[in-house]
């Protein structure tokens, strides 16, 4: 039957390709950490590597879209960085082959291949291209100022307008609730924190969101709509 309220059941994507950040704010942590938790099992559940999910914090909620904005430039660095470096890579071995093959000892070959010897080098074998999604994480409670009014309406648009002007996914993790229980209930955890804890946590929704709409967004950029 299909759901009420909510956003039904989970679309099965294939994340195993992509590349994922969650950006946090750290206020009400046993929330956050909660909702981060139910994102990242979503997101693994749904293929995503380990490797490939990377978090970032903010001290706060108001500091997200400024955050989410940075981050993703980042990642569009790092993307080019490592294509430049791959490229060197290729140069430096070609230039090996035609000065005597890979035992070669010669300052030129040394000059290009800088760092540890290939035996001591960790194998990093996370994606480097640009994020297919962002997560923005935060929880706003309610207090007795207009704090909460302000900071919600502020985060929502900034969120949305890097949303469109990144033209990236960004996911809405962002709860808005009148007291710490409300709260609680929204990130799993009602009734406690260990075994206990019972209710639906919004975060694996925000996981599935971004895995999602970062395969559809992959999708939509080769023209296809719409894959079934
Ligand atoms: N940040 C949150 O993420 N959640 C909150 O509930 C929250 N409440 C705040 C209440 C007040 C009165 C103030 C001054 C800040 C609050 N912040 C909260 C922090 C805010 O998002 C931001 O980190 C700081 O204002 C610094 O820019």
């Amino acid at each position: 039957m299909a759901a009420v309220k909510g956003p039904g059941a989970a679309q099965k994507h294939d994340g195993s390709g992509l590349r994922i950040a969650i950006v946090h704010a750290r206020w009400n942590e046993t929330i956050i950490e909660a909702l981060i938790g139910g994102a990242k099992n979503a997101m693994l559940a749904s293929g995503v590597k380990e490797e490939n999910i990377v978090v970032e914090s903010v001290p706060g909620s108001y500091e997200l879209p400024l955050a989410v904005q940075r981050v993703y430039a980042a990642s569009q660095i790092q993307s080019t960085a490592s294509t430049v470096a791959g490229g060197m890579g290729n140069l430096a071995s070609g230039i090996g082959d035609l000065l005597g093959g890979s035992n070669s000892t010669t300052d030129l070959q040394g000059s290009l291949q800088p760092g540890p010897p290939e035996a001591d080098k960790k194998e990093d074998k996370s994606l480097k291209h640009a994020f297919d999604a962002v997560i923005a994480i935060g929880v706003l409670i309610k207090g007795e100022t207009m704090h909460f009014e302000y900071i919600a309406d502020a985060v929502s648009h900034g969120l949305m307008k890097v949303q469109l002007d990144s033209q990236i996914p960004v996911i809405f993790g962002l709860l808005t609730v009148l007291n710490l229980g409300q709260g609680l209930a929204r990130a799993g955890l009602d009734g406690g924190s260990g075994k206990e804890a019972t209710g639906h946590n919004h975060g694996e929704d925000w996981g599935n969101a971004a895995v999602e709409l970062g395969v559809k967004k992959k999708g939509w950029s080769q023209g296809k709509i719409a894959a079934s």
